[in-house]
């Protein structure tokens, strides 16, 4: 038996709780995979639980139709394991209503942005999925192509003026320094290019929060489905697994309603920017590291690499010493304890969080993880070793035998086959946007 809307569960699953036939739409989800679901999905049922009324998500596959066959014969429904060491919880979440794909069908898409119910426009579309050049400009040509966000959104905003309606919170979920101010930038340069005539109401009628958002969800395997349909008694093809932590702090400034996410634990803040950055290059600096460091190290999971004596305290330092410094605590924000609950998050035994898939992209990922703080230190003329460890480790893995997941990944081989690999790689005019220069590395 397949899970749906007609599917008994048993009484230990946590089920919505409202009645979602009578829930309209608020927010369209750009790029619906694991961590959507996760987290802002799992916030948005829980406002619903709360009360709130009229945020069903209609979730948007760029390309893939991987996840609209995993959730619409399932009626949008899916399940979230939380697993920790004192066990596995499991919930069954009724946010998304419907997944539709944009390269099977481009209108409903725009549609559904364009509709007078929608409020939000939401995107974990990943770093690449922002189309940026090295130089941090759109890449145009990319942005007019068919799996372009731009394209959708735009179109979506050209009907809405058009009909005289409102304009959207564009909000970004995905791990960039800044996401909602890179998002507005290329989106403005966007319409320069292709919508001139949209510019000016993008500008007075749109806004682009930042966010921080932080849950660990590696990606489901097929025993994670059987565990969940042994306890369900029923089918999950869209079963995702997560830890219990979870963390969103969004900046507060949207351009029209928006569910009250902080009922349920969100934080809405005037700045997002220290709680980003401490996020990106201390979690997900330390994430990136181990990642290179452990593979070289023969690992496969985060919490093996995190146990291992050797790479322990060099991710430690990385996230104390080199990583902490370089941010601007917000009042109240305590990087030390920070550290430690990292820490503890990454030695997390009952999930099985993979190297490999931390690893992909690390040419999208790598910039505003580990560069940033490198380049406040080399500006210091201080030593960073945990981060020249990650660095030559990335080198490594570049050279070894595993497959490069990443969208410059013939040009990232080609240039560690050089023998000045780190200047092709972050040197002026080099692969890697940078404003460190690898002037002490070999
Ligand atoms: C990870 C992130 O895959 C990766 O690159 O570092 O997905 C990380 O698990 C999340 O950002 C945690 O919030």
């Amino acid at each position: 038996m397949r899970l749906s809307a007609d599917t008994p569960i048993p009484a230990s699953v946590q089920t919505p709780g409202y009645d979602r036939a009578a829930q309209v739409a608020g927010i369209v989800h750009i790029g619906i995979g694991a961590f959507h679901r996760a987290h802002q999905a799992v916030y948005t049922d829980d406002a619903m639980r709360s009360g709130e009324r009229h945020w069903a998500i209609i979730g948007v596959s760029l390309r893939s139709a991987d996840v609209a066959s995993q959730l619409n014969p399932q009626d949008g429904l899916y399940t979230v394991s939380t697993r920790s060491v004192a066990g596995s919880e499991l919930r069954v979440v009724g946010a998304v209503q419907q997944v539709l794909v944009a390269s099977d069908n481009p209108q409903a898409v725009v549609d559904a942005i364009a509709a007078p119910t929608t409020h939000i426009v939401s995107f974990t579309v990943t770093e690449k999925g922002y189309l940026r050049r090295p130089d941090g400009s759109l890449d145009l040509a990319a942005a007019i192509g068919g799996s372009s966000l731009y394209r959708f959104v735009a179109a979506g905003l050209a009907a809405r003026k058009a009909a005289g309606l409102s304009g959207l919170t564009l909000l970004s979920c995905d791990n960039l320094a800044g996401n909602g101010g890179v998002l507005r930038r290329l989106m403005r340069e966007y319409l320069a290019a292709y919508h001139p005539d949209l510019s000016a109401w993008f500008d007075g009628e749109c806004t682009c929060p930042a966010t921080m958002i932080d849950r660990i969800v590696p990606a489901t395997t097929e025993a994670d489905r059987a565990a969940v349909e042994a306890a369900l008694g029923a089918r999950d093809e869209g079963a995702v697994v997560t830890e219990g932590f979870s963390q969103w702090v969004i900046e507060n400034d949207f351009a029209g309603p928006r569910p009250r996410w902080e009922k349920v634990g969100a934080e809405l803040v005037a700045d997002v920017a220290p709680y980003e950055t401490a996020k990106l290059r201390m979690l997900n600096g330390a994430h990136s590291a181990l990642a290179y460091i452990g593979l070289g190290a023969g690992h496969v999971f985060v919490h093996q690499a995190i146990a291992d004596p050797a790479i322990r305290p060099v991710i430690e330092r990385l996230m104390r010493e080199e990583a902490a410094p370089t941010i601007d605590a917000a009042p109240g924000q305590d990087l030390t304890a920070y550290a430690g609950a990292l820490l503890d998050r990454f030695a997390n035994p009952a999930l099985n969080h993979r190297l490999i898939q931390i690893a992909m992209d690390g040419s999208q990922k790598i910039p505003q993880r580990w560069l940033e703080t490198l380049a406040w230190h080399q500006h210091r003329g201080q030593r960073w070793p945990s981060l020249e460890a990650a660095i030559a480790a990335w080198i490594a893995f570049l050279r070894s035998d595993h497959t490069i997941d990443d969208p410059l990944g013939d040009k990232l081989r080609e240039a560690v086959a050089a023998p000045d690999a780190t200047q092709r790689l972050f040197g002026e005019g080099g692969l890697i946007a940078s404003k460190w220069r690898p002037e002490s590395l070999a």
